[in-house]
């Protein structure tokens, strides 16, 4: 970086004692390249989030051949919970185009033959009215085709613009292009791409089944989620983006929207530089950058120590209750004399770092073909302890002594189950005796929780640590919460 600013300098002070065709000479020849396009037409590798396609590494412009599919498809938004996306490539965001300035872009769009709607593409690194819009409009089992030169290096969004627009930015048609200076992007170990957006559902958060597109939360801006790159625990578990210690690590986030700006952050990492609205300035030690809806940012930082780094909108309630969290697994040493070392999994990860939510679906899925057991309700209701409760009441449930009362053999919990039941949904302050011991706390109402999750999270309790059994049904939730609303018992 310094060897290339002292270059520079030098060029600078040689072109302003001489000439300015010496300046011509010295100038890398492939700078600011916009001849026509050279050589054989090269088909441009386009890759799946969170995978970066591979440097461009040429230093000539050509004529780069893009094909790029939308595809209806149905996918998993959240554990147990569908959602029907509009795609470009088949994923959320859309697959990843990388080229060179100075390339012509041939840009070939199809829209396959099940599709039910029309589309188009409007990428932001075109120079010309719509970025694309109007020559690239696509009716399902067609295909359209226009060329443009990539004028502006940068990372730019790309999206669907066929009416209602919103909506087809809601339903996830969005992706990036990465337009490479001449002379490519300064080397970096892992290059990976995530893109944030909201989405609007008719249901709740974690709502499970196929939940359909909601134009009135979407027109209020009330997102039900907002993940990166489009599903709840696409970059968690088994799929977290992994780097190792020493590793430089380059990240290239994208925004969608439709309607959030993000406030991108990764818990435990501080970037060291920031290519901040996706263009040409550098900004360094950032903790936290701003990328607007339909905006970009490139952000690289180096991996000191091992643990799971958690990518997070820091505008927090998304983070925790919407599902903007992607995790970022580094391996390696440790380094004690950067950081003691100690994991912050059960602090900021929550139901996330435990093996898997799959039980939450099962469970949600025997509920609807009748067939749900007791033992279903067990095994999700212990999934969803687990960063729900255990937090405060620990995950062996015997609380903390004169803090949290504890829900092992609780005699409090026995004596009425369906008092528990409205105690999870409506929160529970003031005197209460739990074994003989007086506690005088708050407990919140959790509201984010459903009516299946409630009695399977009770369910599990009171079949576990010792407790007498029983059951705790939907029906049973549907009628606390009808009791009192929880509204109300929040503003007491
Ligand atoms: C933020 C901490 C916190 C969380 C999270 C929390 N509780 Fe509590 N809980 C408390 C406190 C504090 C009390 C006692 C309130 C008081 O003193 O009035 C309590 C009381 C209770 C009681 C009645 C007393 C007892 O020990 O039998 C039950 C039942 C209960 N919680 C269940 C749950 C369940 C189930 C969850 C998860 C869905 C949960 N709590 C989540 C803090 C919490
Ligand atoms: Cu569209």
């Amino acid at each position: 970086m310094r060897g290339l600013h002292l270059a520079r300098g030098l060029r600078a002070l040689l072109a302003a004692a001489l000439c300015v065709p010496l300046l011509a000479l010295a100038a890398p020849k492939n700078e600011g390249d916009f001849g026509p396009p050279r050589g054989e037409p090269i088909h441009a590798v386009l890759t799946s989030p969170p995978h970066v396609p591979p440097a461009v590494n040429r230093n000539y412009p050509a004529r780069v051949i893009v094909d790029l599919e939308v595809v209806e498809k149905t996918m998993q938004i959240s554990e147990g919970v569908n959602y029907t996306f509009w795609t470009f490539g088949g994923t959320v965001p859309g697959s990843f185009i990388r080229v060179r300035q100075g390339d012509t872009v041939e840009f070939h769009l199809k829209n396959h033959p099940g599709s039910k709607m029309p589309h188009n593409i409007d990428l932001h690194g075109v120079t010309g009215p719509g970025g694309g819009a109007a020559s690239s409009f696509t009716a399902p089992g067609h295909e359209s085709r226009f060329t443009f030169k990539a004028l502006n290096e940068g990372v730019y969004v790309y999206h669907c613009a066929t009416a209602p627009v919103g909506m087809h930015v809601a339903n996830g048609m969005y992706g990036l292009i990465l337009v490479e200076p001449p002379n490519g992007l300064p080397k970096v170990d892992r290059e990976y791409y995530v893109m944030q957006g909201d989405f609007y559902t008719t249901g709740k958060y974690r709502e499970k089944g196929l939940q359909p597109f909601d134009m009135e939360k979407a027109i209020d801006e009330k997102p039900t989620y907002v993940l990166f790159n489009g599903a709840e625990g696409a970059l968690t578990g088994d799929k977290a983006m992994t780097a190792k210690v020493g590793e430089k690590v380059r990240l290239f986030v994208g925004n969608g929207g439709p309607n959030l700006v993000s406030s991108f952050h990764v818990i435990g990492a501080i970037f060291d530089q920031v290519r901040f609205e996706g263009g040409t300035n550098v900004q360094k030690n950032v903790q936290t950058t701003l990328i607007p809806a339909g905006g970009a940012a490139v952000a690289t930082f180096t991996a000191r120590v091992p643990g799971s780094y958690v990518l997070v909108d820091h505008s927090i309630f998304r983070a925790f209750n919407k599902g903007a969290l992607a995790i970022l697994k580094v391996d390696g040493p440790e380094n004690k004399g950067i950081y003691s070392g100690k994991e912050l999994d059960a602090v900021y990860l929550g139901d996330r770092a435990g093996p898997n939510l799959a039980a939450v679906t099962e469970a949600s899925a025997a509920a609807a073909a009748g067939t749900l057991t007791q033992d279903d309700q067990i095994k999700a209701g212990q999934a969803l302890f687990a960063g729900t409760c255990s937090v405060c009441h620990q995950s062996d449930g015997k609380g903390m002594p004169g803090v949290f009362p504890p829900l092992a053999k609780s005699d409090f919990l026995a004596a009425d189950l369906q008092r528990a039941v409205g105690i999870v949904l409506h929160g529970l302050s003031g005197k209460v005796n739990v074994n003989g011991q007086e506690y005088n706390s708050v407990m919140p109402p959790m509201t984010q929780l459903n009516d299946d999750e409630v009695a399977n999270i009770l369910t599990y309790v009171v079949n576990s640590w010792g407790n007498a059994g029983g059951k705790v049904s939907k029906e049973d939730v549907k009628k606390q919460r009808a009791a009192k609303p929880v509204a109300k018992a929040a503003a007491e």
